[in-house]
């Protein structure tokens, strides 16, 4: 064999696998997320059975704070959150608050508690959100961020693992980063990185820590190894940070916490982290062996999607929906 034909059969080889993943990348990637119309209106104590459309992300902010919480079955775990959110949310008056409850589908009749916690509460809007089928937690943040008024907003878990009032500590951290001036984007972070030594993580399983330095290892490469916890479900926004950024998360898994801190990086967002207290809530959704497989096909969907340019930011992607 000459040269050449080695040659040409090298690069043939090369065109046909790289040719083969980027089909296979085509095929894995989740499709475009999709929005009914009934998840583009909302529930609330002054009209329970009648939905009220919701407003976009690129309308003005109207209240100083949204809350986000994405539920998926949790009657068990949601009241034992909510009760201390809204204690607290009451003894800041001043700053005009809503709660936004994104159930994702649930089967247990979480929604229905919701709208029982709005028609109870007149202080504090809380809006509730039923979407048709089950999206998984990235695809119900997704949502409530897209479709809040604060001039600020937070993602919160369901089951209380984080203590409320916290908020103040990454409001102020928000506050450092420039987040006061209206028109700037950026995001606060919570952290549990502080207790990783600690009593907290050292009792979780050994096959739970083992994943998370695994985890730690494919971040490093992935590019957002300077965030010491992406997974920590409290995260605060400015409203510029959220619009920049919601509209082009693709992933609505697990992982979409890593996307959406690629995004900021990308888009040149600070991200402030924010050590805060943390402890494990019993119920938890998420299964250590199939969901760490989905992450880490995700991860690498996610990194393959950058490479070939098939996901990217712009701003042309932040759409303005007519009103
Ligand atoms: N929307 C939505 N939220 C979910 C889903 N699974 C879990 N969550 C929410 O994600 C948050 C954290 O869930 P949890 O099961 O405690 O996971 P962990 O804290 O990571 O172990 C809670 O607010 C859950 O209700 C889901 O499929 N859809
Ligand atoms: C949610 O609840 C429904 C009905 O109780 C059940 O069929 C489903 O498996 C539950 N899902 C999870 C993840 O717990
Ligand atoms: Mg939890």
């Amino acid at each position: 064999m000459d040269q050449n034909t080695v040659l040409y059969a090298f690069v043939s080889l090369i065109v046909l696998l790289i040719s083969v993943l980027y089909a296979a990348l085509v095929i894995w990637s989740p499709q475009s997320i999709i929005t009914y119309s009934s998840e583009k209106k909302y529930r609330c104590r002054r009209s329970p059975n009648k939905p009220i459309p919701l407003p976009y992300i690129d309308d003005p902010a109207t209240v100083d704070l949204s809350v986000i919480v994405p539920t998926y079955n949790e009657t068990e775990r949601l009241p034992k959150m909510l009760e201390p959110t809204i204690k607290h949310i009451l003894s800041l008056p001043k700053r005009k608050t809503e709660i936004l409850i994104v159930d994702d589908g649930s089967a247990d009749g979480t929604a229905a508690l919701a709208l029982e916690y709005a028609k109870k509460n007149s202080e504090i809007e809380i809006r509730v959100i039923t979407r048709e089928k089950n999206s998984g937690k990235g695809g119900a943040v997704r949502h409530g961020m897209l479709h809040s008024r604060g001039k600020r907003l937070l993602m919160v878990d369901a089951d209380g693992a984080s203590r409320f009032e916290d908020l103040e500590l990454l409001w102020v951290a928000l506050d450092r980063v420039g987040g006061k001036s209206p028109d700037h984007a950026a995001i606060a972070v919570g952290s549990r990185a502080h207790l990783v030594k600690t009593e907290a993580v050292v009792k979780r399983s050994f096959v739970r820590n083992l994943l998370m330095y695994g985890f730690h290892t494919v971040l490093r490469v992935l590019g957002v190894g300077h965030i010491r916890d992406t997974q920590c479900g409290f995260k605060l926004f400015t409203r510029k940070a959220a619009q920049q950024i919601f509209p082009s998360q693709h992933l609505t898994t697990w992982i979409f916490d890593v996307e959406v801190l690629l995004l900021a990086k990308m888009l040149s967002i600070p991200v402030e982290e924010v050590p805060i207290e943390w402890h494990e809530v019993p119920g938890s959704k998420l299964n250590v062996v199939t969901d760490s497989l989905q992450m880490l096909r995700d991860l690498l969907i996610l990194r393959a999607n950058h490479l070939f340019g098939r996901w990217k930011v712009s701003q042309s992607t932040v759409k303005v929906v007519p009103s």
